[in-house]
């Protein structure tokens, strides 16, 4: 595949922005080589400025479950963009998206809408610590959250891909409240809770986890943490900036039978524009500026542009939910590719759940950081370009899940699957 026009906007990319990005995550520093510029995305394909074509899983990293430019959602923009694009004051679509978020997830009392799911758990943290009274937050090693100072520390996603958890710049004064747990250990759970019983303001978890790729909590884990942070009075809060609208209309939590005190959100919520939310309990929002003191705001928060995408999205998955054909074509590709790395004798493991899945180069189990990180990396660039050079555009880093959309055909899935079988047979 020729990349001259890729190479050509890379190179002037980074005399201009650190790393020629304007995210880690895009940069192909697990994988090697330079980012591939796109010029356009259609339904389930990408298009990059040299005129290659891939069928894309990374969706934008998540965002594009109905598919790039869904006429539905490029039709709601286009009729909003005309009426302006930003106001610093209330309008009637707020109140559509909160009623639909409130809807669909049945633990969101009321909703703060925000610009990024960083913003999103951001918040959320501080409503914890403002509602409580209490100074301590538990997250878990390999959980990304967003660049947030106190959360980013063992974090997953592009940190975890750059091995750079503890990133420079993040001061001892914002982590020192932060406890790092491992994920799935019920154990360790109660140790922290005993041993700082009282100061832990929440938990903030991945219901089910991207960012170290798919790992999937244990139904005992996530009830002894829904029991644990309740006798404790600790808030515990579901990040479903990823698995939010994605694994189910009402997100992990609607599979998982568990009910959080805040849920974050973003991703799909805003159709691909920014836009995140956080929500949860009404006595917990009710905490927020200003109908209570926890301070919170943004100039864009509610953008009519990203709102209206996000009304669109939304309405258009609770009214034909794709769900049941997201799961029919995601089983599919894991079986294709779970039988391509049997099949090329490469020690593996597999997670999926709905349309969210990692092949991970590992034989696993993979429960925690501590086994995702022992993934051979070597082994996943070379899986990653072999699939890049026959037109397949899979998540840059061993450390995230892929994505598949309504657009996505049975033909694109077994083409992948046979892209998959040629790339995994030449690995050793
Ligand atoms: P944003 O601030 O990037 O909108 O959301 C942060 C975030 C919060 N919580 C979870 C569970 C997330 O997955 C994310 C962001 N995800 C990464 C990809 N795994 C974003 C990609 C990027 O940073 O470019």
């Amino acid at each position: 595949m020729n990349h001259q026009k890729s190479h050509e906007i890379f190179t002037a990319a980074q005399a201009m922005m650190p790393g020629g990005v304007n995210s880690p995550a895009r940069a192909f520093g697990a994988v090697g080589g330079e980012p591939i510029v796109i010029a356009s995305g259609s339904g389930a394909y990408l298009t990059d400025v040299d005129g290659n074509q891939y069928i894309d899983y990374i969706g934008s990293w998540g965002p594009m479950i109905l598919g790039h430019a869904h006429p539905k959602v490029i039709g709601a923009i286009q009729q909003a963009v005309t009426r302006g694009t930003s106001f610093g004051a209330p309008t009637e679509a707020e109140n559509v998206l909160a009623s639909l978020v409130i809807d669909a997830v049945e633990s969101i009392e009321k909703v703060r809408l925000v610009n990024s799911g960083t913003e999103a758990t951001m918040s959320a943290i501080r409503v914890a610590r403002g509602f409580t009274g209490r100074d301590l937050i538990v997250k878990f090693s390999g959980n990304y959250h967003g660049h947030v100072d106190s959360l980013l520390v063992a974090a997953g996603s592009a940190a975890a891909t750059l091995s750079v958890p503890d990133s420079p710049g993040v001061t001892e004064g914002t982590t020192k409240d932060t406890i790092i747990l491992s994920y799935n250990d019920i154990e360790q759970l109660k140790n922290a809770f005993e041993q700082h019983e009282g100061r832990i303001a929440a938990v903030i978890i991945e219901p089910v986890v991207g960012n170290m790729g798919c790992v999937i909590p244990s139904a005992e884990f996530l009830s002894s943490l829904r029991s644990i942070t309740e006798q404790q009075g600790t808030l515990l809060i579901y990040d479903e900036v990823m698995t939010g609208f994605r694994v189910a209309y009402g997100g992990a939590q609607s599979l998982q039978q568990i009910r959080p005190d805040l849920t974050t959100l973003g991703k799909i919520v805003g159709g691909g524009l920014p836009l995140g939310a956080y929500g949860g309990r009404a006595d917990v929002m009710n905490y927020v500026l200003p109908a209570g003191k926890v301070f919170q705001a943004g100039t864009l928060s509610g953008n009519p542009i990203a709102t209206a995408a996000g009304i669109a999205i939304l309405q258009q998955l609770r009214d034909e939910p794709p769900y049941e054909y997201l799961e029919s074509i995601s089983a599919r590709l894991a079986e294709g590719l779970l039988a391509a790395a049997a099949d090329a004798g490469l020690p593996h493991s597999f997670a999926r759940v709905g349309s969210m899945m990692t092949l991970f180069f590992n034989p696993g189990p993979v429960s925690n950081w501590d086994t995702s990180s022992q993934s051979n990396l070597d082994r996943f660039a070379r899986y990653f370009w072999g699939l890049a050079n026959r037109g397949v555009y899979m998540p840059c880093s061993q450390f995230e899940a892929l994505f598949i959309s309504a657009a996505h055909t049975t033909e694109d899935i077994e083409t992948t699957i046979q892209a998959a079988r040629e790339t995994l047979a030449e690995i050793d």
